[in-house]
């Protein structure tokens, strides 16, 4: 007899008794069932034919598993996106074959870009069509291979369990993102002995939390002991990593200046007194500048986005820079990094806060100060409290700040407004303001707003949107009037494409090209939907029509109209280094 135990057979009744236990399952059931052992609640889709069994499905598990009808595929996974990130979760996106599937992937693009974890369910033709060219076939995975973090087409039922385990593991593990899963029609009906369903806790090859090296940590210490102007520089990894309590306490044990990426804000408290600003293109004027005269840079959870870096070959040339991060890639890609501390921040944070030294760095942080003083006598007093006639966006901000007081989760679009809501909205929690950061997606805010609102239902969702924006998916009032989700949506209609309307003012000699957008009433395009409107433009009628928002129980439009050319300022323009950043 062998004594080799990969060779010994073991014997005929054992191999019987130790059989899990299966159920007869069809793929379409399975499916289901992975999702809800997943912790799923939510998901948003639209069916078609190549996803109908999964429909069917749905039909019986309508008690475990609130299916969101959207208006358009695009809607549905910007809906997922929003409730991922206003709740931590994974968000969940359904979609039939071909223009189904197409239609998910600038979503998919977004998500990926801004690290939000998703997984996508894609009907597909049967399998014996697949390269025939069928009806509403589309070859979805090679498709998306570049804007998504996993994919994968099954093929036969029996495949459907782990292939779903491993999709919720890659989409919330490591830097989370989106996958999607592509399930032939065959799979979605075959009938299959299916054993109880795993999660996923490892995949061979994939690495999502690397093994932090205490040497790193040592040397990132000692840089930031002996620093004497350190600067703080935090991203969306702190969210992501829920790691926010770990950051505050190292800002405050620290005692450095911290400022944020659009994506990392809310992770301090806008208020908190450490907190500086924003940083990037229509960042503050302090953090820009400062960032080309501090000597240590300690850059947590961000990637040095162009936007956040402007010109790479003059920013922070003398600085050393320690970079945290949970994904290598980012380390060294855009920045060079003295020391680079790879690994989540939730762990990492702590192990750097047990080597500090406490601190104070009174007079680097008063420059900071002043800079926002400059800052405020230039631009934001302005902004905020206008002497102008005339509306602005800042106004509507700082009167929904004082309405809210920061509770409210943001959700905004692309474009001026954008810019507006991430430099004057107060946020006094994390996860207080979705947005299309990295791609920058028009069209986001309206979906998003309904998937933050599932996600958060406790708090109050306001989405802010462009005039132009909100008419790439404005069909998604349909979604809100069907399921009553409770989304107050601020149009600021300046009449223009805005944020384009400024570029073609500043750097083309105002040759405004195809930036003049007309629009509908948009107040009775809410009334078709059934969903109660205002519109306002002048000063007066501003705070009363904001607090009746607020108050009116369901979602509300308010349409304010603003001034027509207001500019975004400050601005580091584009190809300028940081410390260029113009106030006017
Ligand atoms: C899908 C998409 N198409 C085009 C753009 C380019 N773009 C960026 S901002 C902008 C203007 C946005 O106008 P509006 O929604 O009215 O907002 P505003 O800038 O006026 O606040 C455009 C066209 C984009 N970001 N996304």
């Amino acid at each position: 007899m062998s004594t080799n135990p990969l060779l010994a057979q073991p014997a005929a009744s054992t191999a019987a008794e130790a059989a899990p236990p299966t159920t007869p399952l069809t793929g379409a059931v399975a499916t289901l069932q992975a999702l809800v052992a997943e912790g799923v609640d939510t998901i948003f889709g639209y069916p078609g034919g190549a996803i109908i069994p999964i429909y069917d499905a749905l039909y019986d598990f309508k008690d475990q598993l609130n299916h969101v009808l959207v208006r358009h595929e695009q809607g549905g996974i910007h809906a997922a996106q929003g409730y991922a990130r206003s709740s931590g979760r994974v968000g969940v996106a359904l979609a039939t074959s071909g223009p189904g599937a197409t239609n998910l992937v600038t979503g998919l693009a977004d998500a990926l870009i801004d690290s939000t974890p998703l997984v996508c369910i894609t009907g597909q033709v049967f399998a014996h069509l697949l390269g025939t060219d069928a009806f509403q076939e589309t070859d979805i995975i090679n498709i998306t291979t570049p804007v998504t973090k996993w994919n994968y087409q099954v093929t036969r039922a029996e495949e459907i369990p782990e292939a779903l385990a491993k999709a919720f593991y890659i989409a919330r593990s490591g830097r989370p993102g989106p996958v999607l899963v592509d399930i032939t029609k065959n799979a979605q009906m075959q009938t299959f002995e299916a054993p109880a369903y795993e999660r996923c806790t490892h995949v061979r090859s994939y690495r999502p939390a690397p093994v932090v090296r205490n040497e790193y940590i040592e040397q990132a210490a000692a840089l930031i002991n002996s620093a004497k102007q350190p600067f703080i520089l935090w991203g969306q990894g702190v969210v992501l990593g829920k790691a926010e309590r770990e950051f505050q306490e190292f800002v405050e044990k620290s005692g450095i200046p911290a400022a944020w990426t659009i994506l990392g804000v809310g992770a301090l408290a806008t208020g908190h007194p450490l907190n500086v600003g924003m940083l990037g293109m229509h960042g503050n004027y302090g953090p820009n500048v400062l960032t080309n005269e501090c000597d240590v840079l300690i850059a947590i959870g961000m990637r040095f986005d162009d936007r956040v870096t402007g010109r790479l070959d003059k920013y922070a040339k003398q600085a050393q820079v320690v970079h945290l991060d949970i994904d290598p890639t980012e380390i060294d890609k855009n920045v060079k990094t003295t020391v680079p501390v790879w690994g989540d921040c939730k762990e990492t944070l702590p192990l750097l806060m047990a080597l500090i030294e406490p601190k104070k760095h009174e007079a680097w942080l008063a420059r900071f100060n002043d800079y926002t003083a400059q800052e405020v006598d230039a631009v934001i007093r302005e902004e905020l409290f206008p002497t102008s006639e005339e509306l602005t966006m800042g106004e509507v901000l700082q009167q929904l700040n004082e309405i809210t007081g920061g509770e409210a989760v943001i959700v905004s679009d692309v474009g001026q407004h954008q810019m507006v809501a991430c430099r004057y909205a107060l946020q006094n929690q994390s996860r207080s303001h979705v947005t299309s950061g990295g791609l920058g997606t028009m069209g986001f805010a309206l979906p998003a707003a309904i998937g933050a609102k599932f996600g958060a239902p406790h708090r109050p969702v306001v989405a802010i949107i462009g005039d132009g924006g909100v008419q790439m998916t404005i069909q998604e009032l349909g979604t809100i009037m069907q399921t009553g989700v409770d989304v107050k949506i601020i149009i600021l209609n300046n009449q223009f494409l805005g944020m384009v309307r400024q570029w073609q003012e500043l750097f083309h000699q105002r040759r405004y090209s195809f930036v003049d957008i007309q629009s509908p009433d948009f107040v009775a395009v809410a009334a078709g939907y059934r969903i109660a409107g205002q519109r306002v433009d002048d000063r007066a009628a501003l705070r009363p029509a904001l607090e009746k928002m607020l108050a009116h129980p369901g979602s509300f439009l308010l349409e304010v109209m603003v001034t027509k050319e207001n500019n975004i300022f400050p601005m580091v323009p584009q190809g300028c280094s940081v410390a260029e950043i113009r106030l006017r």
